[in-house]
């Protein structure tokens, strides 16, 4: 479907209309899917559709000056512009619209997320990469409103690094930087902080980012004099403006149903973002909503009948074709035989799709039904079977659940029967589950020989003269050597850049690496993030530096949104291999000394979380990440960058593994659990409880996701048969996730002879002062009373209260 004319030379009138016609083609085939989708919605064949009619053709405007390379940043108004990159099929679009789990009939998330979010493909099968620079690349969209905003900032930002820093090798990524990020958001969500942030963000770094706003002036049902100061995104950014004061941006604004002001409108946008690398902003506005919003309720509730007339009038696609019937670009005729010819061809496409998605779900279907056929000859349960399967046979066009559920419901039934039917039923059930369950639990994380799991223990050398430093030097050399050893490494956030970060463990290195590499950048973590992300997505590894474990609440939308599930919602056809740096646990004040790693985890599935209890175990975890093509974030503990470390003699080349948790001191009586700074009050008490009579074990978590995947813990609660975690989190946050580890998924229950118990802060948030925090976090006392107590309630006598 895709029509790109690229000529440097003027073009006849012929082609001229040859290339508006299959524009206009696009347009109308677009709409159609649009309005069949919403009837598959609606007649029950599909389950929710969320479409981009009314968008049409300024996305055919910005498909002629999208070009190799580019990356796209969206949302889920752009089936237009992906159809006319080639990018999309009519098939394929039905194929989202149903949920079809294979890949080869659904590109853009194997049926994982809903229609109308994109992507392209940038990985080969084994997950090395394919070369981005010559293809169309979309990032994957994702659901939340201007969630799309913050790795639009890094893809563009990627275009920059590669065109200014020297010795990263650009041959799959990229052409001299290039490429453009093009973003795309609605009139109401430039309501969201992110979309502000983001803007500022790219205005500030001067980055190749074309911004489209569509703007239809509604957000569902809420009009834009609820969203926007003077109802009108481009005049309040005009500030943003650039001026002979400085650098801004460029800013258009246009009507969307104007094809050929659109068309020069794009193409100007793009050659200032591609030459100068000047952020532009595009506001199209007079944009519509033919269906109203999706398929979940009719506009006509909240628009009135002058607004719908208006709507009509000025739909872009009915725009277009005035437009070509007044510039002699096709007769009436043609273009109702074109329009006819269409529906057709959508039709024809839907058919396809539906018969691909369902076909073989009946297949499996009849499998099932020949097996309970079999089942209800021979079972005493065999004229409720019959009736399941009859059911089941009735349903014409079944889904897998309904296939699932018959399975069960008839196994259910042969409980305590003992025939050969059963064991076959058994059997189908288990290879069902291996087949499918797959198709939407996959790749969760890398699943290619780049995974973080491959990447073997290298442990630090030291020799006889090895020197005790601050535990910071350990870490700035490490990054040192990290720097010099991969060109496209960068690292950025507040205080990174000029002073080296609040605690040096980037001291001096911005001298040498220069200022792109080692950056500042604004209080606005977020984008930091999405900045990682949109790098990482391009090839290069950036380290996205969160001043302070607390502050990582501000990007945690975006961890978790976004970057947790990059390589989940394309089946492992995308990666953002970024690293996330902070600090935090104990320090002072209730903002710098939270330990919220509770709701951290259980938001970020997806990412390794890696809490190091010293400088040492996170330089060699930073080591371990860049072996591999996985996100992380890695936790270092804030008390501990004046701890003196002992310096190891293979700096950038020493790997703790992800993972694998360690002993860090032996004992009979107890195992203790924990992790990061509180490590050291459980070393403190360990000596403690040692005078009392007390021999504890003390493992080291070390990383929270994934956990222990040896099954390591349940060893040493095997031997002590007791069990206390202790957490600096609040009560049930990151301790109540232990226990479910050790007890439940390694079944450490069996071997208790005391409670499995957990020690943890006060729910509230950490008070200021050494006073706040004896009261707030759990101390060595409370450590050693608890385990004392423990030991009490088993042995009384030899350990008297
Ligand atoms: C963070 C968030 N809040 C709410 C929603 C629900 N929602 C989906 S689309 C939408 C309105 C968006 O309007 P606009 O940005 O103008 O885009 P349009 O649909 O009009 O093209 C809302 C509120 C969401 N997806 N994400
Ligand atoms: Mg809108």
């Amino acid at each position: 479907m895709q029509t790109k004319v690229q000529t440097d030379r003027p073009i006849s009138f012929e082609e001229f209309k040859a290339e508006v016609l299959a524009d206009y083609k696009i347009a109308v085939t677009s709409r159609e899917c649009s309005l069949l989708g919403r009837r598959e919605v609606l007649t029950g064949k599909a389950k929710f559709g969320i479409f981009g009619d009314g968008k049409e053709v300024p996305q055919l405007a910005w498909a002629k000056a999208f070009q190799k390379g580019d990356w796209r940043s969206g949302y889920y108004r752009d089936q237009t512009f992906m159809m006319a990159l080639g990018e999309l099929t009519i098939q394929q679009f039905f194929a989202g619209l149903y949920g079809h789990t294979d890949i080869h009939h659904e590109p853009m998330a194997a049926g994982r997320q809903m229609g109308g979010h994109f992507a392209t493909h940038s990985l080969n099968e084994d997950g090395t990469w394919k070369n981005l620079s010559q293809q169309y690349n979309s990032s994957p969209d994702i659901s939340p409103t201007a969630g799309q905003m913050p790795r639009l900032l890094g893809l563009a930002q990627a275009s920059k690094i590669f065109r200014e820093v020297k010795g990263i090798d650009t041959t799959l990524f990229s052409n001299n930087g290039n490429e453009i990020a093009w973003g795309t958001i609605g009139n109401a969500s430039t309501s969201e902080g992110l979309f502000w942030e983001t803007i500022n963000a790219a205005g500030v770094l001067q980055v190749p980012m074309v911004m489209s706003v569509w703007d239809d002036e509604y957000g569902i049902s809420v009009h834009a004099r609820h969203q926007t100061t003077k109802e009108n995104i481009s005049a309040i950014l005009s500030g943003f403006q650039t001026d002979a004061e400085g650098k801004g941006y460029e800013i258009f604004k246009v009507n969307g149903w104007d094809y050929p002001s659109l068309v020069e409108t794009y193409q100007k946008a793009a050659a200032i973002a591609r030459e100068q690398h000047t952020p532009v902003l595009i506001h199209v506005v007079q944009l519509t909503q033919p269906q109203g919003h999706s398929t979940s309720g009719s506009h006509e509730r909240y628009k009135n009948a002058e607004r719908l007339a208006w709507e009509a009038e000025k739909d872009c696609n009915h725009q277009m074709r005035l437009w070509m019937l007044a510039n002699n670009i096709a007769t009436e005729e043609e273009l109702s035989a074109l329009e006819e010819s269409i529906k057709k061809e959508v039709r024809d496409g839907k058919k396809a799709a539906w018969d691909a998605f369902i076909g073989p779900q009946k297949a499996e279907q009849q499998e099932l039904i020949n097996i309970l056929s079999a089942v209800e000859n021979t079972s005493e349960s065999g004229v409720f079977i019959g009736k399941i399967k009859n059911d089941l046979a009735a349903i014409k066009e079944p889904i897998r659940k309904e296939i699932l559920v018959a399975a069960r419901k008839s196994l259910r039934l042969l409980l305590g029967e003992n025939i050969p039917e059963k064991a076959q039923l058994e059997n189908w059930i288990s290879n069902y589950y291996k087949k499918i369950q797959p198709k939407f639990s996959s790749h969760l994380h890398s699943e290619s020989r780049f995974s973080a799991l491959q990447v073997s223990e290298v442990k630090p050398v030291y020799n006889a003269n090895s020197e005790e430093v601050d535990g910071r030097v350990v870490l700035r050399d490490n990054f040192d050597a990290i720097f010099s050893k991969y060109p496209e490494t960068l690292v950025f956030g507040e205080d990174s850049g000029n002073i080296g970060d609040v605690n040096q463990g980037l001291e001096g290195l911005q001298e040498k690496y220069g200022e792109l590499r080692v950056a500042d950048s604004g209080i606005r973590e977020a984008t930091i993030l999405g900045q990682g992300i949109g790098m990482a997505m391009r090839g290069l590894r950036p380290i996205a530096e969160i001043q302070y474990l607390d502050y990582l609440l501000y990007a945690l939308q975006i961890m978790s949104d976004d970057l947790a599930c990059v390589h989940y919602r394309t089946l492992g056809k995308q990666k953002a291999p970024l690293i996330v740096r902070t600090r935090g646990h104990r320090l002072e004040g209730i903002w710098h000394s939270g330990s919220p790693m509770g709701g951290i985890i259980n938001l970020v599935r997806g990412i390794h979380v890696l809490v190091p209890r010293n400088m040492t175990k996170a330089a060699g975890f930073y080591n371990t990440l860049m072996a591999a093509d996985e996100p992380g974030l890695i936790v270092e503990c804030l008390n501990g960058y004046r701890l003196k470390e002992k310096m190891p003699d293979n700096l950038g080349e020493f790997r703790v593994p992800i993972g694998v948790v360690e002993t860090i001191k032996e004992g009979r009586d107890i195992t203790l659990v924990s992790y990061g700074s509180t490590l050291r009050l459980v070393e403190e008490a360990a000596k403690d409880l040692q005078t009392l009579g007390i021999e504890v074990e003390i493992i080291d978590i070390q990383s929270l996701l994934p956990f222990d995947i040896h099954h390591d813990i349940v060893k040493s609660v095997a031997k002590t048969n007791r069990l206390l975690v202790i957490d600096e989190d609040v009560p049930g946050g990151a301790s109540a996730y232990i226990l479910q580890q050790i007890v439940d998924v390694q079944n450490g229950y069996q071997y208790l002879d005391s409670k499995p118990e957990t020690l943890s802060a006060k729910a509230h948030r950490p008070a200021y002062s050494t006073d706040g925090d004896y009261f707030s976090k759990p101390s060595t006392e409370d450590i050693v009373e608890k385990v004392y107590v423990m030991m009490h309630e088993t042995h009384p006598l030899k350990y008297p209260l």
